[in-house]
């Protein structure tokens, strides 16, 4: 059994891995379509890292015998008028993302809720290297994504990602 308050959460967190899983299938297919395919393969695999996130917070809810509400998902509304505007918008969106999760955190610390402080800790890692990665792509980009050669060479580099499942089990 699990506190009413951090069923709404979970759910709305769960809401909010989809809508970032959508997000960044956006973002993939905005460089898919400018031929900057390396690009929209690291954002492709974002997009299945996030629908994986969801999944594991769905399943601890059904794992406690609670009920999973999926709500609609938001169309994604950003238009970038260049190469670096998903990169910003991506970073600012993480850190949201752990804000919301640190929240669920602090919710579950009040009530002694160790069980889901447990489960949660996997997540606050991850939005750690989260944030770090997208950091990361943001300054490498204002390195070497100016310069043409540059960019050629970091969308071939990111060409390269490709996807590992989490490795937190439920
Ligand atoms: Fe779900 O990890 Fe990013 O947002």
């Amino acid at each position: 059994m699990l506190n009413k308050k951090t069923v709404d959460l979970i759910n709305s967190q769960i809401n909010k891995e989809f809508y970032s899983s959508y997000l960044y299938l956006d973002m993939s297919n905005y460089y898919y379509a400018k031929n900057l395919n390396g690009f929209g393969n690291w954002f492709a695999i974002q997009t299945q890292e996030e629908y994986a996130h969801a999944m594991l917070f769905l399943k601890y809810v059904q794992n406690n015998g609670e009920t999973v509400t999926l709500n609609a998902i938001a169309a994604p509304d950003k238009a970038y008028s260049d190469f670096k505007q998903p990169l910003e918008t991506s970073l600012k969106h993480e850190i949201s993302i752990s804000a919301s999760i640190n929240d669920i955190y602090a919710e579950a610390h009040g009530l002694k809720d160790f069980k889901t402080m447990q489960f949660l800790n996997w997540f606050v890692k991850e939005q750690g290297e989260e944030e770090q990665k997208s950091d990361d792509l943001n300054k490498r980009f204002e390195l070497f994504g100016i310069d043409p050669r540059g960019l050629y060479l970091l969308d071939a580099e990111l060409a390269t990602r490709t996807y590992t499942a989490p490795s937190l089990v439920i």
